[in-house]
């Protein structure tokens, strides 16, 4: 062995230099000769290999608070991220228009007193940029960017049982070798663009919302064409509006939406957030969707029609998504979230002047909050606008797109540019995108090819030691997803620290208690009227995807009550041990 050593030093000598050799002449361990050939191996091909204990995909706001606390457990930890800075999907949503629908004094951080006191928000709303720059304040403060490395896509990660270790390869020739691998790949992240005849000929510009040119662009005395009416089409929508010579939307699905009725930030509102936010953020965590509203407690349908018409323009006037909270059946109760839906339904009729362009507008296809509620800004309105046309794809399908601009039914559409608001693959599209290889090399792919398997939503049986924030089977989507973040990523980081503190070398979701938790997802879902909308939270507007229901609708405080009891009861439903290739189980008796 020595004998092999010495020659495996003395050749390296030759090809890598004395550094190299130096180490290899030293006294190693099997285990460590194969590491270092390894590397050396990897050099050669322009690899470069680093090793840390938590590895971390994503530079949004899960993997920026993942950073911060894995270094407060002292673990060395790197976060790696396609784009060229943080803000995850923030980042890459430029549009004009972009813009939260969770009032900023929640849609930020809590963990620090510190941050949430010193940062300014500047309009009840916060718009992309100013998003975008709170990220980055963050990063600065908590000295976040040394350990990240920028535009650099995460393409494999792959377990490597001997060593209990993931190898996590990258577009750019690093790899990282780590004890723990964090997915912080986002719900929102893969934006999706359909397969239309034609597009490709296109010879104008085409812009998805999810992946907006950093440089800007202005489309101003351009004929534009928008495909898509979700969140993104109804926010790039009035803005576009005000650029283009002339706009068509292009509307497959209406949808419903609320005013958002956004303004400059309240000094006096602020000032009551920042003197009470120990209480109102915990106030929040006990929500369902971890926003603080006003819920009310009783049925639609045990209130008269005009108490009801009052409640709904009440909240109608004040704004906001919050309007679906104004009955806690509206979810549940197909009569009751009917009232709901044609309260809206007459206020689109109102907004529209053209009772011809109004009718095409208003959702009769889904229950209102079935798909994402949407928050806009005077987007009914801007169908008032001379310049602006809705082309209804129901009556006139798209047939295809040429060079100079898009066929549906009999017209054509000349174009200069396209906006594709088409949306996302959502929850498992970024981390579909990774080669993510188990145990006994299973892939994440075949497991999930009927649709996304975990326990919780934080790991899947046969990927030890592999986390996901907001992962399929959570809240995520479904709440305020900063809180939802917080959560997971402080309950991984005590798992972590749990794992190191019993001397244990990796923790995995055990497939019975992930058959049983995706049972209950399905279970939850099917009690509310979510499943009747062919949303993104089925996977429904990707083709071949599978039409599961990902986000876990019981609530952000059962969750995380489950979540901590689980974790209480010494990590109930998963399996801790040592030395994982020791024990023999087969992925097969897993259920994978
Ligand atoms: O995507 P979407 P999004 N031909 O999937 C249409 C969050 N978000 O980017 O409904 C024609 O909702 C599709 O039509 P249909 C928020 O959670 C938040 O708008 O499938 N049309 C639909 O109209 C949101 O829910 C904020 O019939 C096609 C649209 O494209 C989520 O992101 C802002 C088509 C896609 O809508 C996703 O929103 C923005 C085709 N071939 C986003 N394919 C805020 O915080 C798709 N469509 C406010």
């Amino acid at each position: 062995m020595d004998r092999l050593v010495e020659f495996l030093a003395g050749a390296c000598a030759c090809f890598f230099g004395n550094v190299a050799a130096k180490l290899l002449s030293e006294k190693f361990t099997r285990k460590q000769l194969v590491e270092h050939n390894e590397l050396l191996d990897d050099r050669a091909r322009g690899q470069v290999l680093e090793a840390c204990d938590v590895l971390i995909v994503g530079a949004g706001f899960a993997g920026m608070y993942m950073l911060h606390l894995a270094r407060g457990l002292g673990l060395s930890a790197a976060v790696v991220e396609t784009a060229s800075g943080v803000g995850g999907t923030w980042f890459w949503n430029r549009y004009p228009g972009a813009r939260c629908d969770v009032e900023s004094m929640q849609y930020s951080y809590s963990f620090s007193e510190e941050l949430q006191q010193e940062w300014h928000w500047s309009e009840r709303y916060a718009s992309q940029p100013e998003i975008l720059a709170y990220a980055n304040y963050v990063a600065k403060k908590f000295d976040l960017f040394r350990d990240m490395k920028f535009n650099t896509r995460v393409t494999s990660a792959v377990f490597q049982e001997e060593e209990s270790r993931w190898l996590v390869s990258t577009d750019q020739g690093t790899q990282y070798r780590a004890k723990w691998c964090v997915m912080a790949t986002g719900c929102l992240s893969a934006a999706q663009t359909p397969n239309i005849p034609g597009l490709e000929t296109f010879k104008g510009g085409i812009y998805h919302t999810g992946n907006w040119p950093h440089e800007g662009i202005i489309l101003s005395g351009q004929n534009v064409g928008v495909i898509g009416t979700g969140s993104s089409g109804i926010q790039v929508v009035p803005e576009l509006a005000k650029q283009a010579k002339h706009l068509y939307v292009f509307q497959r699905t209406p949808n419903f939406s609320i005013p958002a009725r956004n303004r400059p930030m309240d000094a006096d509102y602020e000032n009551s957030w920042k003197k009470n936010y120990r209480e109102r953020r915990a106030l929040a965590r006990s929500m369902p969707a971890g926003i603080l509203a006003q819920f009310g407690d009783k049925s639609a349908l045990a209130v008269s029609a005009e108490e009801r018409r009052r409640e709904y323009e009440r909240r109608w006037a004040a704004g906001g998504t919050s309007f679906m909270a104004a009955y806690p059946d509206l979810l549940r109760n197909a009569e009751a979230n009917e009232t709901a839906a044609e309260f809206v339904r007459e206020k689109i009729r109102q907004a529209v002047e053209n009772p011809t362009v109004a009718e095409p507008l208003v959702p009769v296809d889904h229950p209102i909050g079935a798909k994402r509620i949407c928050a806009d800004t005077s987007y009914f309105e801007t169908f008032n606008r001379a310049n602006v046309t809705l082309v209804d794809l129901r009556a006139n399908p798209i047939r295809d797109i040429s060079p100079d601009g898009i066929m549906a039914g009999s017209d054509f559409y000349e174009l200069d540019s396209l906006v594709m608001a088409t949306g996302f693959d959502a929850i498992t599209g970024a981390l579909s995108k990774i080669g993510v290889v188990g145990r006994q090399g299973f892939t994440l792919k075949e497991k999930w090819r009927d649709g996304p398997k975990t326990f919780l939503g934080l790991m899947s049986a046969g990927f030890p030691n592999l986390f996901i924030v907001t992962g399929p089977g959570s809240p995520s989507v479904l709440t305020n997803v900063i809180v939802a973040i917080e959560d997971n990523v402080k309950w991984i980081a005590d798992c972590i620290a749990h794992i190191l503190d019993v001397n244990a070398d990796y923790i995995e979701a055990a497939a019975s208690a992930e058959e049983a938790w995706m049972e209950q997802v399905r279970k939850t879902a099917e009690g509310t009227l979510y499943i009747q909308a062919k949303s993104w939270y089925l996977g429904g507007n990707v083709p071949g995807k599978p039409a599961v229901f990902m986000p876990y609708v019981g609530g952000l405080p059962n969750y995380q009550k489950i979540c901590d009891e689980v974790a209480e009861d010494g990590y109930r439903g998963f399996d801790i041990g040592t030395r994982l290739k020791r024990t023999g189980r087969k992925m097969e008796a897993q259920g994978c």
